[in-house]
């Protein structure tokens, strides 16, 4: 039985009940052994945090009041396909933005909001960072987007033989006839495809100890193969790492499930006979348990980063909206999506349209990371790529029936046609912390440029 969206609503987190101040944001900092090298906060000295401080006190006087708590209670509707390209607030993007750490702390005005979101991480003031990433951060390797036109899996599925696009991650769809997930999972299955410079900039962010959590809407097992830990990951919309299934829940060995699919077989439960597949989550099942995590560290990210998604899929679309009203969350995304759709964007939110991996190279050099990074990258060229599928039915630690949301409240998939209430009470705090002055400041910056 579907519940509905309210039900989901209901179930949302409440940021006020939750909210934490920077001291003890600080103190929930989680720490790396790789730590030891960080080039970050550590580097600057007390007399660039004073520049960059006036830096923002000047941005703070340049801010455009008119930002302030701009979105309403309920943000508007974005139906499938309404993300059109938005210009409004669009950073420039351009090489000129590009910033040593010394130049930008020199040259203020030619911040972009890229280098305003840089400069705050520089400073300390970003140190629970959550990412929330969709198929766009994987098409630098390869591998195809829903919904970007003409290269993107929804515009070239005639092969499919589907009457429409969402309908190949249809559960009951799939009860049906399920070869036309089976046909794209040959495709997706991970062990072809490497991970790419941005994954390996968030792997980087928890080297530095300023990753909270990642949530991933991606099933390519990237992020494990990059190396980003499990403990700090979600896949929110499952993985090919295990299967079962798809009626009972009896879990099946994955790479049993592979071989059949990989040679057009239908892999069948040994329990109830109906077919298996990958836990991918598909329209109308429930989220993994461990997305429920949100409900602890939205209400504690100090950055939020959202990168190569539409925000189409609910319940997963509406968690940028769970962070504290005060909290920097910078878009990097080929046009907006979401609240970004919004004019003015709210005090705090950046976005920085462009090609992802030209973004986030860019970004990694103002913020110092970038050899790190490549040289983490050339460190792992010659590893070969795990397939990432566990054999044991086991290691998935679901149990049949009782895997899926029996006892918490399920978050299920749905396609976004409405979005609900944003900042539901997010923004009722009164407390102002200096991280929620640096938000206003970079806000400035946003508008200004
Ligand atoms: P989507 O709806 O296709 O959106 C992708 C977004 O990324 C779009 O806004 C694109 O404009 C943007 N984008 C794509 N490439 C770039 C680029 N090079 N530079 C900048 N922006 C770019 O996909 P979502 O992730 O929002 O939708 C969620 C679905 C997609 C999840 O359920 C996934 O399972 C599913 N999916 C995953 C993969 C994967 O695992 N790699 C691939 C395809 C689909």
């Amino acid at each position: 039985m579907n519940r509905s969206r309210s039900s989901w609503d209901k179930k949302a987190p409440q940021p006020p009940g939750t909210r934490i101040t920077r001291s003890s944001s600080s103190q929930a900092r989680h720490t790396d052994p790789a730590e030891t090298y960080d080039s970050g906060p550590g580097t600057y000295g007390k007399q660039r945090k004073k520049q960059t401080d006036s830096a923002l006190a000047q941005d703070l006087s340049q801010m455009s009041v008119s930002g302030q708590d701009g979105l309403p209670a309920s943000t508007g509707k974005l139906s499938k396909g309404s993300s059109e390209p938005a210009q409004a607030g669009q950073s420039s993007g351009s090489r000129s933005d590009q910033c040593s750490p010394t130049t930008f702390a020199a040259k203020p005005k030619s911040r972009g909001g890229l280098a305003s979101v840089a400069r705050l991480v520089k400073l300390g003031r970003c140190k629970n960072v959550v990412v929330v990433a969709g198929a766009g951060i994987s098409t630098a390797s390869g591998i195809p987007d829903f919904r970007t036109p003409g290269t993107g899996l929804y515009a070239n599925l005639e092969k499919y033989n589907i009457p429409y696009p969402e309908a190949i991650f249809n559960i009951d769809y799939f009860s049906n006839d399920p070869q036309p997930f089976f046909s794209l999972a040959k495709a997706l299955y991970p062990g072809s495809h490497r991970p790419n410079y941005i994954h390996f900039f968030i792997r980087m962010l928890h080297h530095k100890g300023l990753l909270l959590r990642m949530y991933t809407q991606n099933i390519d097992g990237l992020e494990k193969v990059c190396g980003i830990p499990d403990d700090k990951l979600v896949e929110a919309h499952g993985s090919f790492a295990t299967a079962s299934c798809h009626l009972c829940y009896t879990p099946y060995p994955a790479a049993e499930a592979k071989h059949a699919i990989m040679n057009d077989n239908v892999p069948t439960c040994s329990f109830c006979a109906a077919t298996v597949k990958p836990d991918v989550v598909f329209f109308g099942e429930d989220l993994p348990q461990k997305y429920f995590l949100h409900t602890k560290d939205f209400p504690k990210a100090d950055l939020l980063i959202i990168m190569g998604t539409s925000l189409q899929i609910e319940p997963f679309a509406s968690l940028v909206n769970t962070v504290r009203s005060t909290v920097p969350r910078l878009l990097l995304n080929r046009h907006a999506v979401g609240p970004f759709e919004k004019v003015p964007l709210r005090r705090g939110d950046h976005m920085e349209l462009g090609d992802l991996e030209d973004t986030v190279r860019r970004f990694a050099e103002m913020l110092g990371w970038n050899d790190e990074i490549e040289e983490l990258m050339r460190s792992q060229e010659t590893l070969n790529i795990p397939a990432l599928i566990s054999s044991p039915p086991s290691v998935s630690g679901q149990t049949p029936c009782q895997s899926r949301g029996a006892s918490e409240p399920p978050g299920r998939m749905e396609t976004s046609k409405s979005r609900p209430g944003a900042q539901r009470g997010a923004s009722s705090g009164s407390e102002e912390t200096d991280s929620e002055t640096d938000s206003k400041s970079s806000v400035s910056s946003s508008l200004s440029n």
